[in-house]
């Protein structure tokens, strides 16, 4: 034996395919009014009063939530259109991805 490679198999199978789904996620701030992530809760991520209210006390109390769960380019706009929609009202609410 001479310790080398040669007969070690290379892998030539096709490999999973990378995790496409990426989690939105909210984090929790001291400023931004609990009424306006209920507001962008239910404009950009189609939730009811209900359930848009209880993730945002989740939030609120845990520092993070997940908003949904989506394809990475859609997870980005998101993101950006939650970003974009405080920026504007001047609120501090940050927004960000996690891969699921
Ligand atoms: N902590 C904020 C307040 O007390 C409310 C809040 C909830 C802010 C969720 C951001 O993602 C957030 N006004």
């Amino acid at each position: 034996d001479t310790g080398d490679q040669a007969g070690v198999a290379t892998k030539t199978r096709a490999k999973p395919k990378k995790p496409s789904q990426y989690k939105v996620l909210l984090l929790n701030d001291d400023y931004t009014p609990m009424e306006f992530v209920v507001i962008v809760l239910k404009r950009f991520f189609r939730m009811d009063m209900e359930e848009a209210t209880r993730v945002m006390l989740h939030v609120h109390q845990k520092g993070v939530g997940v908003c949904g769960i989506f394809p990475y380019e859609v997870a980005e706009t998101k993101v950006n259109q939650v970003m974009d929609f405080a920026r504007q009202n001047q609120h501090p609410l940050q927004c960000t991805l996690e891969k699921a």
